[in-house]
C-alpha cells in the first residue's frame, strides 16, 4: 500500500498535468534525493542544465531527419527491422502497430559503422561519427543519473548501477522514432471529432525493458507517461501528456531498475500519441542495458523483512528474449515475480 501523504506531491504534479523537472547543475546532494524520489514515485523526470552539448544533439537530428527525408525505397536498404534496422509502422514481432517510422541501432559503434553504410550512401562514416558521439554524451548523463541513484539509496557499491551500462559488452540501444506530420484529410477527420483523448496511438503503451532510458525530442508534442499509482496494467489509465522540451531530456525508470531496486523505484508506462501538428515528432531515445549474460537479481540492501524479495534472478538475455516475444502494452516484469513459481523460498 501507498501511503497518500508520500505521493502527495506528485499526485499534485499529476492533477496539475506538471512533470517532475531536475536542475542538474544543483547541489549534487540535493539532485541525488530528488532523482531518488522521483524514480520512486514517478519513474519519469525530465533534467535540464545536463551538460550535453547542443552541437551533438542537433547533429544527431540533422543525422535523423536527412535519413528520414530519403525515399522510401532508400530507407528499405537498413531494413527490415529484425529488431534492429529501419521499420515503418510494424513494431516488435508481434504484429503491433504504429504511427511512426524509425532506425533503430546498437550504441556498439562497430554495429553502427557496419550500418551506417545502409543508412547513408553520401557520408557513412560521418553518420557513424555523429551517433558515436551522441550516445558517448548521454551514455555519460545516464551513468551520472545512475551513480546518484546509487547515492541516494545508500548503496554499498554505488557504482554498481552504472558499471553495467558502461561495459564494452553492454547491450544498449539508440533509438530515433520519426512520427510524419498531420496530413490534411486527417485534419478534416479529426473536425468532427472535437474529443482530443481519440487522438490516436502511435506507439501504444509499453514500459522500456532496459535499466534506464535517455530521451530527446524537438518541439512537438506526443509523449505521454502514466501515473503509476492510478491502479496497475488493469485499472484506469491516467494518462498524463510530456510537454516538450528541446533544451531537456527526459529520464524513464526501465523494467530491470525496477528488479534490481526490489520494486522501490518503479518502470513507467508511456506511450506516443500520432502526431496532430504540422511539423514532424522526432525523437531520440537512448536504452542503457548491461551485457547480455549479465544476471539480474535485487540488490541486497534493498531486501529488507518488511520489503521482502519480489522477484527472481534472472539474465538481460532471458528477459529481453521474453519481453521481445510479447505484444505492446502486456504487463511485464511481473512474469519475473519471485512468488509466481519455482523460487528458491518455496
Ligand atoms: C520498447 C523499448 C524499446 O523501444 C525497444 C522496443 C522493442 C522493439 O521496438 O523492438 C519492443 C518493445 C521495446 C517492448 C516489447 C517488444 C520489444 C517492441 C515489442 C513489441 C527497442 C525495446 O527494447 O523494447
Ligand atoms: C547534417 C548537417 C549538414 O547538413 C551535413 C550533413 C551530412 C551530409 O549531408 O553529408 C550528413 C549529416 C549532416 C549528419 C550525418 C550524416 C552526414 C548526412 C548524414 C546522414 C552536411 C553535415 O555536416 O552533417
Amino acid at each position: 500500500m501507498v501511503v497518500a501523504s508520500a505521493t502527495l506531491g506528485y499526485t499534485d504534479i499529476i492533477r496539475a498535468r506538471r512533470i517532475p523537472e531536475i536542475d542538474l547543475s544543483q547541489d549534487r546532494d540535493r539532485v541525488k534525493d530528488l532523482v531518488v524520489k522521483a524514480c520512486e514515485e514517478f519513474g519519469f523526470f525530465k533534467v535540464i542544465k545536463h551538460g550535453v552539448p547542443e552541437e551533438l544533439i542537433t547533429r544527431m537530428e540533422s543525422a535523423g531527419s536527412e535519413f528520414f527525408a530519403l525515399p522510401a525505397r532508400e530507407k528499405m536498404k537498413a531494413g527490415p527491422p529484425t529488431p534492429l534496422g529501419y521499420g515503418s509502422k510494424t513494431i516488435g514481432f508481434n504484429g503491433d502497430v504504429g504511427e511512426l517510422e524509425y532506425l533503430l541501432l546498437h550504441a556498439n559503434p562497430a554495429f553502427v559503422s557496419n550500418k551506417a553504410v545502409l543508412i547513408s550512401k553520401k557520408d557513412p562514416s560521418k553518420f557513424s561519427y555523429v551517433v558515436n558521439e551522441y550516445v558517448d554524451a548521454v551514455r555519460q548523463l545516464s551513468c551520472e543519473i545512475l551513480a546518484m541513484v546509487g547515492e541516494g539509496l545508500g548503496l554499498r557499491d554505488s557504482g554498481a548501477l552504472s558499471r553495467a551500462i558502461r561495459d564494452s559488452e553492454s547491450d544498449c540501444l539508440v533509438r530515433l522514432n520519426h512520427y510524419p506530420q498531420m496530413v490534411e484529410e486527417e485534419e478534416e477527420e479529426e473536425e468532427d471529432d472535437n474529443i482530443s483523448s481519440r487522438r490516436r496511438v502511435g506507439f501504444g503503451e509499453h514500459s522500456d525493458p532496459q535499466i534506464l532510458s535517455i530521451l530527446h525530442s524537438n518541439d512537438v508534442d506526443g509523449l505521454q507517461i502514466r501515473s503509476p499509482a492510478d491502479g496497475g496494467v488493469d485499472g484506469a489509465a491516467t494518462w498524463v501528456p510530456v510537454p516538450p522540451d528541446p533544451d531537456a531530456f527526459f529520464v524513464h525508470v526501465g523494467d530491470l531498475l525496477q528488479a534490481m531496486t526490489n520494486g522501490r523505484l518503479v518502470s513507467v508506462r508511456h506511450r506516443a500519441m500520432a502526431n496532430s501538428s504540422y511539423k514532424s515528432r522526432l525523437s531520440i531515445v537512448f536504452f542503457g542495458a548491461p551485457p547480455l549474460h549479465s544476471l539480474i537479481s535485487p540488490l541486497p540492501e534493498m531486501i529488507t523483512p518488511a520489503l521482502p524479495r519480489r522477484y527472481k534472478s534472472f539474465t538481460w538475455a532471458e528477459y529481453k528474449k521474453t519481453m521481445y516475444s510479447l505484444r505492446l502494452s502486456h504487463n511485464r516484469l511481473d512474469l519475473f515475480r519471485a512468488d509466481d513459481g519455482d523460487d528458491e523460498r518455496r
